[in-house]
């Protein structure tokens, strides 16, 4: 069995040496020394080159390296009727729960004001809410979403959560589809997305978005660059409907030196870091589900296509 790894991100030594303490027998060879493709079962990757994965004639298992699909999707040449992947492991969930819970409070405490007066050198107390009374809402409640709603739902934080269909999370009120997202919006003072990037999600932080929020909302911006229509959103900066933001994704990354974004004054950017794969609990799940696939049990995280995530 040959598992094949590509990543410009993720070091392929330490996910060789996971993998291999996971499954002995695992023969994993790193990109670009295939060897011969068609001994290539499974392949584990971030950002293939488009026809990469359509250059392996016995590809059985298609892993992605992230949670997100989209940078597989987007290959016109993606093998049609191989499964692919989502990665879901504990390290991933963890790490962008912390992300998430760091912005909410950094924002629910007013830490983007505070910065402000101590560039200016001003000693001001102000005003802020018990976390009971802000209301936190998140876009995407998947695996990673609902793990962050628990998170804020244990600290005090009044929390909903809106997805495609409706869902039960102990203390979280559910909103689902286009019908309830206004309603969602409109209670909501900060806004969390966590929802994957599809036809149906592109762009959808957005002027009309941003307009339904109260004013002042804050936004986290965790999913994908794409979601958010970024001249929008520097004009509900601009205009005070948006009091601030937390950027970790952009529509190109790494963002442009000479972008508004870097230097604007009530935007936190981070660089695509809010969560990233574990290699020893990744390659836990990578061999679970490699494990089922060659006991003929059913697979893990199975990305739905026609969806698209
Ligand atoms: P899941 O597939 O588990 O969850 C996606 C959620 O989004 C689901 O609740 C789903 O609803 C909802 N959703 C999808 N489409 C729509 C829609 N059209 N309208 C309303 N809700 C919708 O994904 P994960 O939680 O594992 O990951 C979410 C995303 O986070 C990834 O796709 C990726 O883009 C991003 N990510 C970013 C990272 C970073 O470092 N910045 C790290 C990891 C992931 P339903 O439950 O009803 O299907
Ligand atoms: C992911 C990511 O999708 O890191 O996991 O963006």
């Amino acid at each position: 069995m040959a598992l094949l790894f590509k990543s410009e991100l993720d070091r392929a030594d330490l996910w060789a040496d996971a993998l291999r303490r996971c499954d002995p027998a695992l023969d994993v060879r790193v990109w670009p020394k295939v060897g011969e493709p068609a001994e290539i079962d499974y392949a584990l990757v971030w950002k293939p080159p488009p026809g990469l994965l359509a250059s392996l004639p016995q590809l059985r298992l298609i892993f992605s390296l992230g949670a997100g699909i989209d940078h597989l999707t987007s290959d016109p040449e993606l093998p049609p009727g191989i499964p692919v992947l989502r990665m879901v492991e504990p390290g991933l969930t963890g790490g962008m729960t912390e992300y998430v819970v760091m912005s909410v409070l950094m924002h629910h405490r007013r830490m983007v004001d505070y910065a402000g007066l101590q560039r200016d050198k001003v000693w001001e107390v102000l005003p802020a809410p018990l976390a009971a009374e802000r209301r936190v809402g998140i876009m995407g409640v998947g695996v990673l979403g609902a793990d962050a709603a628990a998170a804020l739902t244990g600290l005090g934080f009044d929390v909903a959560g809106w997805s495609r269909t409706p869902k039960s999370i102990d203390g979280v009120e559910s909103f689902h589809g286009p019908d309830q997202l206004e309603a969602f919006l409109a209670r909501t003072e900060i806004l969390v997305c966590l929802v994957p990037l599809t036809d149906e999600t592109r762009g959808i932080l957005n002027a009309r978005t941003f307009a339904q929020l109260p004013r002042g909302a804050a936004v986290i911006n965790v999913g994908r660059g794409e979601l958010l229509a970024e001249d929008d959103l520097l004009q509900a900066l601009e205009d005070g409907q948006i009091g601030a933001a937390t950027l970790d994704v952009f529509a190109a990354e790494p963002l442009d030196p000479e972008h508004p974004f870097w230097s604007h004054p009530r935007v936190v950017v981070t660089p695509h870091i809010a969560s990233l794969t574990v290699p020893d609990s990744g390659a836990r799940a990578v061999i679970e589900n490699i494990r089922r696939h060659e006991a003929g049990q059913p697979l893990l995280n199975v990305a739905d296509l026609g969806r698209g995530y």
